[in-house]
């Protein structure tokens, strides 16, 4: 054994014995000086490492690094009995103002995207439509198969997704999957549903996208549904969210699951359709899709397509939060930022 390992040993048995008789934290703070300050004997064996011979350092350094560890950890044992002991003395003689108010809880908010989720539950409940939960994992046939976009078609791209290690599991790009739970739970019976939930997408991330948002579908199966129906649906959607004056626009589109297809654009009420900043000047801001469910999709919920039809339309609950409270950028609702979330 090296001279500084039996001074290391003979030091810690002492700076232990002297634990012992440590009282209170005055007493304790010298003991670190004394014991673990920079002067102290296991510190200033650090600086000593250089001066013994390469093939002895490797054991040198160990020695005097758990010599540290092992004052260390009787330091803190002490530290935290000296905390208990005056914690007890301080209880014992009553020296605790029970009569100082609590620390305040900070109060919690419903999320904003929440917020925006509750209105819409509210409007379209009072339009007869009921909510109905689905998964927001789901197989590659719900996703993609039964909505008619078979395995290599080129449209799933457009809703690329995030796949999982298990065979066929992937997490659901849109609601729509939804609706085939709906129709395959209530067929043959008529629908009007709402789908709403996270979706989630392979998505370069912006300023109105995310790779996690939130979506709403509307649903309705019945005999003799037409595309007025549609129409009608969501003006009046549209007017019951945003306002009496709100003005809608279908433009012609194509999704696999509906034909025919639209995009439905609400007249931007920031400028009331004059054209600003917040719509790029268009006077119109883009909120989903939707059409006519079609025929074969219908199928896939077991509906017969010759007896029934059906609408749907899929909403970002995301987008309608930024028009609704004039946010510039969609990556705050997640980045969990109290400062931002406090606001609504
Ligand atoms: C769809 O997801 C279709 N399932 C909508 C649909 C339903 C069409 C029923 C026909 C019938 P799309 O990919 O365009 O379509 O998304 C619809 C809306 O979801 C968009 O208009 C937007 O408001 C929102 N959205 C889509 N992708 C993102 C994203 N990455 N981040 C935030 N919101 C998004």
């Amino acid at each position: 054994m090296l001279e500084i390992e039996r001074r290391l040993e003979a030091e810690r048995l002492a700076a232990l014995e002297n634990l012992e008789k440590v009282q209170d934290q005055a007493q304790l703070d010298q003991w670190k000086q004394n014991h673990l300050g920079k002067t102290s004997v296991t510190m200033s064996a650090f600086g000593q490492v250089v001066t013994v011979p390469n093939e002895e350092r490797p054991a040198f350094g160990k020695a005097v690094n758990a010599a540290k560890v092992v004052l260390e950890t009787a330091l803190a044992g002490k530290l935290a009995l000296i905390k208990q002991k005056e914690l007890e003395a301080r209880m014992s003689q009553g020296t605790i103002d029970v009569t100082l108010p609590g620390r305040g809880l900070r109060r919690g908010r419903i999320h904003p995207l929440n917020l925006t989720a509750q209105e819409i539950y509210r409007v379209v409940g009072q339009m007869g439509f009921q909510i109905y939960q689905s998964p927001e994992v789901e197989t590659d046939d719900f996703n993609f198969t039964f909505l008619n976009i078979p395995p290599h078609h080129p449209a799933r791209d457009m809703w690329d997704t995030f796949y999982t290690d298990k065979d066929n599991i992937v997490l659901r790009t849109h609601t729509s999957p939804g609706q085939i739970h709906a129709m395959r739970e209530y067929c043959p019976q008529p629908i009007r549903v709402i789908l709403p939930g996270a979706c989630f997408r392979y998505e370069q991330q912006d300023q109105s996208h995310e790779i996690e948002f939130m979506q709403v579908e509307l649903l309705a199966v019945d005999k003799g549904i037409t595309f007025a129906d549609l129409k009608g649906t969501l003006q009046d959607f549209a007017r019951r969210m945003f306002g009496e004056q709100t003005q809608i626009r279908l433009r012609p589109s194509y999704f696999p699951f509906t034909e025919p297809s639209a995009e439905l654009d609400v007249e931007c009420f920031v400028c009331g359709g004059k054209g600003c900043g917040v719509c790029h000047g268009g006077g119109w801001l883009e909120w989903g899709g939707c059409g006519m469910v079609h025929p074969r999709v219908l199928e896939y919920g077991g509906y017969d397509p010759e007896i029934f039809t059906g609408f749907a339309a899929g909403m970002g609950v995301d987008r309608a939060t930024l028009l609704r409270y004039q946010v510039d950028d969609i990556r705050y609702f997640r980045n969990n930022d109290i400062r931002f979330l406090e606001q609504f």
